[in-house]
């Protein structure tokens, strides 16, 4: 089978006639370089079956983003990882956004947009670009610093926590909370086992942390039991909608922004196009995302029998949806391992696409943003000055230690 696309075959080829890929997407050496099998699993097919779990796959950009559009066919209710909710209980009750579809869906991303909103993006921006510049001011002193441990990990956590009105104490659970519901899409592997140590505490925190009694009385959390109280939703949903704050918006950003420096460090001649024409400031994270994805596989399941071009595929079967390898697909961009600032990276599935499309995108893009801008404006080149190293888990691809050298503008 080449491509589902554009067919008007009468017989449908069943699961059994496509083609098996025997790696496993979850080992620790793809987990590190996923960008070692993207080709394989691209060339494979435009659907395969991923024989070490008994499901799907697909790594090109136009059927990952054909079922990522699909909603009604291919669900998010029955999780978005490996395990099916239906025939085994989730870890933690389910999220109200990413783990559910329509009417649910939409009423909780509808009262979910009106607390993320470009006016609230706007309050926060003198705020968030005072610390963003304080932040690169200090290493700009320092010269040579850790772009996760000193930059990445710090930014988020300085400005997002305080954003949404979360107590100060034991924001050190943040991290390891995020690094486990990521790890939860994967297999029960020994990285998602990795995560679960101390996860009690963190998990305990959280919850209570997400308590409207415990949230500041101006931040986005609060706005969610201020939608509660207007009868948007009840009380138990606003808690759980506050929670995919601290799921979904942290660790994510924190990943994507080292991306994005391992990024521009590693490309001086993009380093020097940013701060030759700043327009194109505002394409480098996106761009960043494409060429290193940060979230790199999410599920769908199959909610009734259909069909994806030329294949039936029966109720319940997952699909394994390799966001990261559709954002280098050949048949999508044109030299598609180089990053470069200048191309247009719209359309790349790094924040997802269709309705579950990332809430939190102009979110990141601001933190990012506001860290480039500082930077740009201080450092006249940036260097990696020594090997980077990753920090595993089962859908993301995080960086641990990124050793930076910069010099003064
Ligand atoms: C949530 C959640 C958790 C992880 C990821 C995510 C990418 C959402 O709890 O809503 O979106």
């Amino acid at each position: 089978m080449d491509t589902i696309e554009g067919t008007s075959a009468t017989a449908h080829a069943v699961l059994a006639d496509l083609p098996v890929v025997d790696l496993d997407p979850f080992a620790e050496d793809v987990l590190a370089d996923p960008y070692s099998v993207d080709h394989r699993l691209r060339e494979a097919g435009a659907l395969f079956q991923l024989s070490r779990y008994g499901i799907l796959g697909t790594a090109r950009h136009a059927e990952v983003a054909a079922i990522l559009a699909d909603w009604q066919a291919f669900g998010s209710s029955r999780g978005v990882g490996l395990q099916d909710f239906l025939k085994e209980p989730p870890w933690r009750a389910p999220s109200l956004l990413l783990e559910t579809d329509p009417p649910v869906h939409s009423q909780m991303r509808r009262l979910m947009n009106g607390v993320v909103s470009l006016p609230a993006l706007k309050a926060v921006l003198p705020r968030w670009t005072a610390r963003a510049e304080a932040l690169v001011d200090a290493l700009a002193a320092k010269r040579r610093f850790d772009g996760m441990e000193e930059l990445a990990e710090v930014y988020p956590l300085d400005v997002f926590p305080d954003t949404i009105g979360i107590a100060r104490d034991g924001r050190e659970h943040l991290l390891p909370y995020a690094a486990a519901v990521f790890n939860a899409y994967g297999p029960k592997n020994a990285v998602w086992e990795s995560t679960e140590v101390g996860l009690p505490d963190a998990v305990e925190w959280v919850n209570q942390a997400c308590r409207r009694e415990n949230l500041g009385p101006d931040g986005w959390g609060m706005q969610v039991y201020a939608a509660a109280d207007r009868g948007e939703c009840t009380e138990d949903e606003a808690h759980r909608l506050v929670r995919s704050f601290l799921s979904a918006g942290i660790d994510t950003t924190v990943s994507g922004i080292g991306t994005l420096l391992l990024a521009l460090a590693s490309h001086p001649d993009q380093w020097a196009r940013l701060r030759a024409e700043p327009d194109l400031q505002k394409r480098a994270f996106d761009e960043s995302l494409r060429w290193d994805s940060t979230a790199q596989v999410f599920c769908r399941t199959a909610m009734h029998d259909c069909t994806l071009g030329p294949v039936a595929i029966p109720q319940g079967t997952k699909i394994l949806l390799f966001l990261g390898a559709a954002n280098r697909d050949p048949r999508r961009w044109d030299n598609p391992d180089r990053f470069d600032v200048s191309r247009s990276s719209s359309g790349h599935v790094g924040f997802g696409f269709g309705i579950h499309q990332c809430l939190g995108q102009m979110v990141a893009r601001q933190e990012a943003g506001l860290v480039l801008k500082a930077m740009l404006q201080r450092f006249a080149t940036i260097r990696l000055a020594g090997a980077p190293e990753r920090r595993l888990n089962n859908s993301l691809h995080p960086l641990a230690r990124l050793p930076l050298e910069v010099t003064p503008a």
